[in-house]
């Protein structure tokens, strides 16, 4: 077990205590054209503390929100409000007012701190809100001139941070949800200690030469994680990008010759490409995948062209990381890997029963970072003696390692046959043509459903008969031909979560 002190404020362990241990003048963040040592953090955030206790009225267990895109100036706002004892909710930058109203609710906050590009909606959510009475801008672009910046700038830098218990709720990570209505699960401030000991140890084995990017929301666990947590436990630096589309990943790794990069399958297999074309990514030793399950051609070219393996992971807000990975020594295709060390996993079907190995079933997780919901009905079936029942379908071989085999509303039944619709997605996606698909099943009077495949073609590709019939007959050769898609429909972009994820859901509803 990890054993942290009673008192424990998370954000002075990755700021203050880090200049302590001699990283004051390591790079902690890059991002908007500018470096930030570890000693500039601390004060920056200690200046931001000072002025939401002294000023903005923040006291111990407050709820407050954050809106930014990825930026130092968000990492320093939530490190500030940390030192404070407050219990921080970030938000993504793509959220409008209704949904931030259902947040704001929820977690009952009362201050939001706003970069000021993004201030319309917030202000909307708070016209007429029961909670949220003051919102304060920041300048995201760290030029000072907005007004929590100005009030800090009149602050010393020193800021005593509050000393939270280890177990005090110090995060509260909302779960966007596929029916709209989100769930907002607390995290302690020793959580966020335990990911980076645990898994960004354990499996990355940071250390201080390393430099992280990704394209993860900071406002989502898995970016809060990677480009925050992990780099800063460790004295190692994080570069964090506003817009962070494949090239624009491809353009700062090889700047900086980043190492540790967290990003989905579909940035992957653009880096690929780029590689192709004389992009050098051979700094990075560390290729995270996460948020959409990693197909295998992806994984098998990765490991052809780099030498190393992508590191395919599974997480969940509700446990705040990574849970089951694979590892630089022991890694497999189509494989999630084993648990990290310190969580459990198991597959169990309906009633809650441990599923023979090799049998499909519900992925159950219990381990020291969750799962506990805020003030929702819903953990009564989603926790079931302590386990957190997860929305996927996976199979546990013999020896232990954990595959995916579909999120539990992607099998697709048609005529009988059971169809898992990413089994027919890591088909298409093996195509050159395929740049990005999804796969649902439409309703048909026949066959009760069909395979139905969302396409994005890759450049120069014509969307017309003959790509239809080509696809076909590829996946007909990859797999078994009952599995084809019967219906393709070719689309510029898919659906997708501010966090990435596609959202199936929204192309079943276009029925
Ligand atoms: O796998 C995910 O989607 C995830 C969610 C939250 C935190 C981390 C990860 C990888």
């Amino acid at each position: 077990g990890f054993d942290y002190p009673e008192r424990l404020n998370v954000a002075q362990e990755l700021t203050d205590a880090m200049v302590e241990k001699g990283f004051g003048d390591h790079t902690a963040l890059i991002g908007n054209g500018r470096i930030r040592t570890y000693k500039e953090l601390a004060d920056w955030s200690g200046r931001i503390a000072h002025a939401l206790v002294e000023d903005y009225g923040v006291k111990p267990g407050n709820r407050v929100l954050i809106r930014s895109a990825n930026n130092p100036a968000m990492v320093a706002c939530w490190l500030a409000a940390t030192k404070a004892g407050a219990v921080v909710v970030n938000t993504m930058p793509m959220l409008r007012a209704g949904e931030l109203s259902k947040i704001v609710d929820k977690a009952e906050i009362g201050l939001a701190l706003c970069d000021t590009r993004l201030m319309d909606e917030i202000v909307a959510c708070a016209k007429g809100s029961k909670f949220l009475k003051k919102v304060v801008g920041f300048d995201g672009t760290a030029n000072h001139d907005a007004e929590l910046d100005r009030v800090a700038l009149q602050k010393p830098v020193h800021f005593d941070a509050v000393e939270t218990g280890r177990d005090d709720v110090a995060l509260l990570g909302f779960t966007s949800g596929t029916t709209g209505e989100p769930k907002a699960t607390m995290h302690f401030h020793r959580d966020l200690m335990i990911i980076a000991d645990g898994y960004a140890k354990e499996v990355l084995n940071v250390t201080p030469d390393d430099v992280f990017v990704g394209s993860p929301p900071l406002a989502f666990t898995f970016g809060l994680g990677g480009l925050a947590v992990f780099p800063l436990r460790f004295g190692a630096a994080a570069a964090l990008l506003e817009t962070a589309s494949p090239p624009n990943l491809i353009s700062i790794i090889q700047q900086l010759k980043a190492t540790v990069c967290f990003t989905a399958p579909t940035a992957y297999r653009v880096m690929l490409k780029a590689m192709d074309e004389g992009a050098d990514l051979s700094s990075l030793r560390a290729a995270v995948s996460a948020g959409e399950t990693l197909p295998a051609p992806v994984y098998e070219e990765w490991i052809a062209k780099t030498g190393k393996p992508m590191l395919d992971g599974i997480g969940a807000t509700e446990m705040l990381h990574i849970f089951i990975t694979n590892r630089f020594d022991d890694h497999r295709p189509a494989s999630t890997g084993k648990p990290v060390t310190g969580y459990e996993a198991k597959v169990v079907d309906e009633e809650g029963r441990e599923c023979p190995c090799g049998t499909p079933g519900r992925l159950a997780v219990k381990g020291p970072t969750g799962c506990r919901y805020l003030a929702d009905e819903r953990q009564k079936s989603y926790v079931r003696s302590g386990w957190n029942i997860t929305g996927d379908t996976f199979v546990q071989t013999e020896d232990g390692y954990f595959h995916f085999a579909a999120r539990n509303d992607d099998i697709i039944v048609s005529s009988g046959y059971n169809i898992a619709g990413p089994e027919v997605e890591a088909a298409l996606l093996a195509h050159d043509d395929v740049l990005e698909c999804a796969v649902v099943g439409a309703p048909d009077e026949t066959r009760g459903e069909v395979v139905e495949a969302h396409v994005v073609l890759a450049e120069g590709v014509k969307p017309d008969g003959a790509t239809v019939f080509r696809l076909q007959e590829h996946v007909k050769r990859s797999i078994a031909p009952y599995k084809y898609p019967r219906r393709i429909v070719f689309t510029g972009a898919l659906p997708k979560t501010p966090t990435g994820k596609i959202q199936r859901f929204r192309l079943r509803q276009k029925h």
